[in-house]
């Protein structure tokens, strides 16, 4: 495994239940490093470019739609393995695929509205993160507790 950046975001149901701060802390207590955060309202264009893969899918119009009707809070979390082991820390996609322990096994139900985003590998990490911020909006800094993770 090497040191890894992924893209996290709170979808508008998280950010509507208060989930920010556990998913948060779930990140943050297991030793990933925040280098990146921030809440917008992303546009339907931004969102198709996110989705962009998805385009073709019959559910499409319906997330654009889910994901653009409230604020999101968009993350960049870095650490080993952090994109691999940032997906087994949402769990399956499907809510009622997700493990008791994940945060859509802990927190969710429906697909259409399974509150987290999380990159699925390290090249797509890296085309989320280059949508979502600028250069300048990821902060380089060397945590105290690096060298005890
Ligand atoms: P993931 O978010 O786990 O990477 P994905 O990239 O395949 O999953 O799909 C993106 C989002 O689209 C997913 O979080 C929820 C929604 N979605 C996926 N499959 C769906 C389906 N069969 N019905 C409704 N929404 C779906
Ligand atoms: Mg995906």
């Amino acid at each position: 495994m090497a040191q890894e950046r992924t893209f996290i975001a709170v979808k508008p149901d998280g950010v509507q239940r208060g989930l920010i701060g556990e998913i948060i802390k779930r990140f943050e207590v297991k030793g990933f490093k925040l280098v990146a955060m921030k809440m917008m309202q992303a546009s339907e264009e931004h969102l198709t470019e996110h989705y962009i893969d998805l385009k073709g899918k019959g559910f499409f119009p319906e997330l654009i739609k889910y994901m653009s009707s409230g604020p999101v809070v968009a993350m960049v979390w870095e650490g080993l393995g952090a994109v691999k082991t940032g997906r087994v820390m949402l769990g399956a996609t499907n809510p009622a695929d997700s493990n008791p322990g994940t945060i859509r096994g802990d927190f969710c139900i429906e697909v259409g509205r399974n509150i987290i985003h999380g990159s699925d590998s390290v090249e797509s990490a890296k085309k989320e993160i280059a949508l979502w911020f600028t250069d300048s909006e990821l902060v380089s800094y060397k945590s105290c507790a690096a060298d005890w993770l």
